[in-house]
């Protein structure tokens, strides 16, 4: 069983991707188990306040570092965790790598960042890993936790079903998947390529491979031959 629990800013945008489909079956499986913080539960004086403006100046407010540090102190109370993850545009890129990696443990605590981003007092003494899921800036980290979340839980043994199998992947191989097909045979004049209905196993896993390498070549040559 693999518990997260996510410290959110906008607790909201999290009740929606994990009630659904194969993350709803991860935990009704009791696979995984994912619990949502509202980080203002901790937040400062009546206002429940979680920000505060920049030492040295500029626009933006930043998180602080009290609410922060009562939340993870208070559930680290409760189990230690293996990962203090702050999801953040300059943290580590995510990639497959991380998400195998990730879903051996057993509690990760995950802090959506929001605003010009946290003190750094935070990262520095009690955040043990940081991911950005890509090159591009979101307006919270919440989202990007729903996407660790997603990828990370979809690998527990059991989640998926055979058929789905999650080695197939494209990246778990360092390939783009190959083109998939089912019925009907021929729509619209357009056709099922003839060597996925021979039932020759080895000539399709031979024209799954160039394709997959084909496409990959065309959209990812970065992910090609790394190392
Ligand atoms: Cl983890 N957070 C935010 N706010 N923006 C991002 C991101 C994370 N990853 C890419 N962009």
């Amino acid at each position: 069983m693999l518990c997260i629990d996510v410290l959110a800013v906008i607790p909201e945008l999290l009740e929606g991707p994990f009630a659904h489909s194969i993350l709803k079956r991860a935990q009704d499986r009791e696979l995984m188990q994912v619990r949502v913080f509202d980080l203002r539960t901790w937040g400062l004086g009546k206002h429940k306040q979680i920000d505060d403006y920049q030492y040295g100046g500029g626009a933006g407010m930043v998180m602080m570092v009290e609410p922060l540090h009562q939340a993870i102190k208070d559930l680290q109370e409760e189990h230690k965790y293996d990962e203090v993850i702050f999801l953040t545009p300059d943290g580590e890129p995510f990639k497959q790598g991380i998400a195998n990696q990730l879903s051996l443990s057993k509690r990760l605590l995950l802090i959506c960042g929001h605003y010009k981003g946290i003190d750094q007092r935070v990262r520095d003494h009690l955040v043990t890993r940081e991911i950005s899921i890509g090159d591009y800036v979101l307006s919270g980290g919440e989202l990007a936790a729903a996407v660790v979340v997603d990828a990370v839980g979809r690998l527990l043994p059991g989640v998926l079903n055979d058929e789905t199998s999650a080695l197939e992947d494209s990246f778990q191989n360092e390939l783009l998947s190959h083109p998939v097909y089912t019925r009907p045979q021929e729509f619209n004049g357009w056709n099922v390529p003839e060597i996925l209905l021979s039932g020759h196993e080895q000539k399709i896993r031979d024209w799954r491979e160039e394709k997959a390498l084909r496409k990959t070549r065309a959209v990812r040559p970065d992910i090609l031959n790394k190392e």
